[in-house]
């Protein structure tokens, strides 16, 4: 199934052979340009931007790059291909065929998720905004605005399929998707990390370390999903998403390494020297982590949930890679959860927003601790750590308890004092965006990150990827 480029909406979803779907969908495409205007990146519309497209949805080879004006980037829909004879691989249905109709039964729960997914996708961009004002190079910019454009894309993903299979609601659903924004003291988005601002580039690339991670799980156990289109969807997404964690992964690590190369050349550790020469000290890469790895901790939803044993049940959303599971079904079995109240056990469909989440820290160790390999080959002793996921939580079991960075307990006076310590503070937030200095001449870097080890689909890291 290629995708066809000469249809004024991309897909391959044959959207030619279903008139009021396409006429639907042609109606939300103005609104959605209108929104990208308005809310997405601020001031770039001329600039000719060397983005990549899919082409195809093969993971190899899928898609082509050139230079684009965001403003005509071809946003559309793109489905994995099928599997044969695919069947539910977990929950109360496990073994039979997956649905390509939504059960009427199930509409409102997969409604809500769909839209949960959804919303965060135009959020992110919003909360973007106006960070390609302050780029420390044409290569970052490039790679913010690939982000941009793909988050925008992600939305079309869920937009198609609360317009193909949701009806009215579907219809009045996608509205609402680009109505409520980002921050927005009366219409926020759903989930309260997609309120938080990104006004600094580190923050930008902790984000797409840390929350756009959390979007490859909340993906990944939706591509098991029952409903075979939205498994199809988030399959594809998957594709896509890994370059944002890459853009977070190498986008910490060059902060590091320029950190240490500061540091080396200083002779010191000490914060305040380090912040004197232009670089980032790295106390404050920890705050920024403690800050992004916490609030996408929440995202995961409470320990324990009745929603998601019920999305479990139902074939709607199971676990990341559900097939390295033995039992499918976790009927019976359960789980044994760290409350402050000590231990306690619970069903193990309850509790497998917690099994998420366990997951994605695993995942999240891999870069901390490439991070702290940069650090100790560079011969200094500090290491940066997740924080203990008691830490800081505004969701779930562990919410407002007076916890340390480490998961200790602490007296409430004590943890209220020292808990701006822990997190970065209006003076971190402030030295940070004082060296957000906009750099946009081919090949140059701002001073408080390193370079690139290498440029886009190979080409120079010097290359003009953004003219403008
Ligand atoms: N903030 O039973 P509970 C991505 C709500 S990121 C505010 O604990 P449940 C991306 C919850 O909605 C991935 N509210 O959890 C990354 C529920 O409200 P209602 C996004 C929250 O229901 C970067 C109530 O609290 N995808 O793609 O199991 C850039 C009780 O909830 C929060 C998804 O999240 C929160 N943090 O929900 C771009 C997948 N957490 O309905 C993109 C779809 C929970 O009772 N969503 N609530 O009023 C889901 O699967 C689920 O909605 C959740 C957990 C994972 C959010």
């Amino acid at each position: 199934m290629t995708i066809d480029y000469s249809e004024r909406i991309p897909n391959n979803v044959d959207l030619a052979n279903d008139r009021a779907l396409q006429r639907a969908l042609e109606h939300w495409q103005p609104k959605f340009q209108d929104w990208w205007g308005e809310m997405g990146p601020n001031d770039f519309s001329g600039a000719d931007v060397y983005l990549r497209t899919a082409v195809g949805v093969d993971a190899q080879g899928w898609a082509s790059y050139g230079a684009v004006k965001m403003p005509d980037y071809r946003w559309g829909i793109f489905l994995a291909e099928p599997v044969p004879e695919r069947t539910i691989g977990f929950g109360d249905h496990f073994g039979q065929p997956v649905w390509q109709q939504v059960p009427g039964d199930l509409r409102s729960q997969f409604r809500r998720i769909i839209v949960t997914q959804g919303d965060t996708e135009p959020a992110s961009v919003e909360q973007q905004h106006l960070l390609g004002h302050t780029c420390p190079s044409l290569y970052d910019l490039r790679n913010l605005f690939q982000v941009n454009v793909e988050e925008g894309r992600h939305l079309w993903a869920m937009v198609y399929l609360l317009h193909a299979y949701f009806g009215r609601d579907g219809r009045e659903e996608a509205e609402g998707l680009l109505a409520r924004h980002s921050g927005d003291p009366d219409n926020p988005r759903i989930l309260e990390t997609f309120n938080q601002p990104i006004s600094d580039w580190l923050s930008f690339f902790m984000f797409t370390y840390f929350t756009d991670r959390d979007g490859k799980f909340q993906l990944k156990s939706l591509a098991e999903s029952g409903f075979d289109p939205l498994s199809r969807t988030c399959r594809f997404m998957l594709i896509e998403e890994a370059h944002h964690m890459f853009v977070g992964e190498t986008g910490v690590g060059r902060v590091v390494k320029r950190t240490l190369e500061v540091m080396k050349e200083l002779g010191t550790d000490d914060p305040d020297k380090v912040r004197g020469h232009g670089a980032i000290d790295l106390p404050t890469l920890q705050r920024y982590l403690n800050f992004w790895f916490t609030s996408s901790m929440d995202l995961f939803g409470s320990e324990v949930s009745s929603n998601a044993a019920s999305s479990f049940a139902n074939g709607i959303k199971a676990r990341p890679d559900e097939n390295q599971y033995a039992d499918h079904l976790c009927s019976e079995a359960q789980f044994e959860l760290e409350t402050p109240q000590g231990k306690e056990s619970v069903s193990l469909r309850n509790a497998m927003n917690e099994v998420l989440r366990g997951s994605y820290v695993k995942d999240c160790e891999i870069g901390v601790k490439r991070w702290n390999m940069q650090i100790q080959r560079a011969g200094f002793d500090f290491r940066l750590a997740l924080p203990s996921a008691r830490f800081h939580r505004s969701i779930g079991v562990w919410v407002n308890t007076p916890v340390d960075p480490a998961g200790q307990l602490l007296p409430r006076e004590q943890y209220d004092r020292q808990l701006p310590e822990w997190l970065p503070s209006d003076a971190d937030q402030a030295f940070v965006r004082s060296v957000m200095q906009r750099i946009v001449q081919p090949g140059k870097i701002a001073g408080w990150i390193a370079p690139p080890d290498r440029g886009i689909n190979n080409l120079p890291v010097e290359y003009e990827y953004v003219r403008l």
